[in-house]
């Protein structure tokens, strides 16, 4: 096992693919994480869990968590020289760092500060979904837009910080996942499992089926098939949704299964958000070799044009949202 700690560049011959700015990108990711567990363990605390009465951009009412956590991460990352900008699933706008750090930074960054918010004040699992490209605007000259509205198959990384019965990290540079684990006496996250691939066959599927009547129709096949006697398993797929995306996709991940988020009635689009928190996920799905796709397409290829755009998302074992997306296409998507 390969411990490591806050900074990943100690370690930097076990992980080549690593650069020493990603490490320390990295070093800031487990730093906002570390501290987030932290708030979300202590009883005194406990009025973190509470709702803030506010919404956001999205109309969604902010936990008082998803405010901190926002705000934690904003802090740590304004202080380092590496990132340029930060968009947040809390934030309207753009982030532009000041000074150098907008001009000079090679990074940008997208982030989920809390994913899961419905489960804050219940003690289900959450998460944090982050997502990193190279900018392409020119070093020198402030970041735009452009900076984020990059494809997902451009990040260079992506990965997630699951906060459960125990804390993990799940991340990829492109050369597979990676799985730590935290170590809260010691402070550190250790590398537990490298190269992480879905198991080949796989029986749960996740998802929110109390708007199954505003499913599109071959959804609702798709459903139905889950629930009919499997060849492969011999019984009916099994459901599982906790309500938390990070939770339900690394169940999915390490268990075998499909996770989808649809177009519905009240959210035509689909509901989660494509530069945050679906470009990252799809991103590991394909490193560990399963699909992520809007129930047409890829995911990492769709061109993004604007920073809380969301989308339809089926992401999972590959022959699986194959079948799903046979299912959606056989009957039309609307
Ligand atoms: P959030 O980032 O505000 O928590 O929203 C995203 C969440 C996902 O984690 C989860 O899968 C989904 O929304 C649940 O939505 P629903 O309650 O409609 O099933
Ligand atoms: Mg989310």
């Amino acid at each position: 096992m390969q411990i490591l700690n806050n900074l990943f560049f100690e370690s930097q011959q076990d992980f080549p693919y690593l650069t020493k700015e990603l490490n320390e990108i990295f070093s800031d990711i487990i730093l906002g994480g570390k501290i987030i567990r932290y708030k979300i363990s202590k009883p005194k605390f406990i009025n973190i869990l509470a709702s803030s009465n506010k919404k956001n951009i999205q109309n969604e009412i902010q936990m008082k968590l998803d405010q901190y956590a926002n705000k934690k991460f904003i802090d740590i990352f304004k202080s380092k020289k590496n990132i340029a900008g930060i968009v947040s699933e809390e934030e309207k706008e753009i982030i532009f760092l000041e000074g150098d750090s907008a001009k000079k930074g090679k990074y940008v960054i997208l982030l989920d500060p809390i994913d899961g918010s419905s489960n804050i004040d219940v003690n289900v699992s959450i998460g944090t979904i982050f997502s990193i490209y190279q900018r392409i605007t020119p070093i020198g000259v402030p970041i735009t837009e452009a900076d984020f509205l990059q494809p997902g198959n451009k990040q260079i990384a992506a990965g997630y910080i699951l906060y459960g019965p125990s804390t993990v990290l799940i991340y990829s540079t492109g050369y597979g996942i990676n799985k730590l684990i935290y170590d809260s006496t010691l402070g550190i996250f250790s590398l537990l499992k490298e190269k992480i691939m879905y198991p080949s066959k796989g029986k749960i599927y996740s998802i929110n089926e109390g708007d199954y009547n505003s499913f599109p129709v071959g959804v609702k096949k798709y459903i139905k098939f889950c629930q009919e006697q499997n060849k492969e398993t011999n019984r009916p797929y099994t459901a599982r949704y906790t309500g938390s995306f990070v939770a339900d996709f690394h169940r999915n991940l390490l268990k075998g299964g499909i996770y989808i988020y649809p177009n519905t009635t009240k959210y035509p689009n689909g509901k989660l958000r494509l530069l945050y928190e679906c470009n990252p996920i799809a991103f590991l799905a394909e490193q560990g070799g399963g699909k992520a796709s809007d129930g047409n397409k890829r995911i990492l290829d769709i061109i993004p044009n604007k920073l809380h755009q969301r989308t339809p998302f089926f992401v999972g074992i590959k022959t699986m949202v194959d079948k799903a997306e046979l299912f959606i296409n056989k009957h039309c998507y609307m």
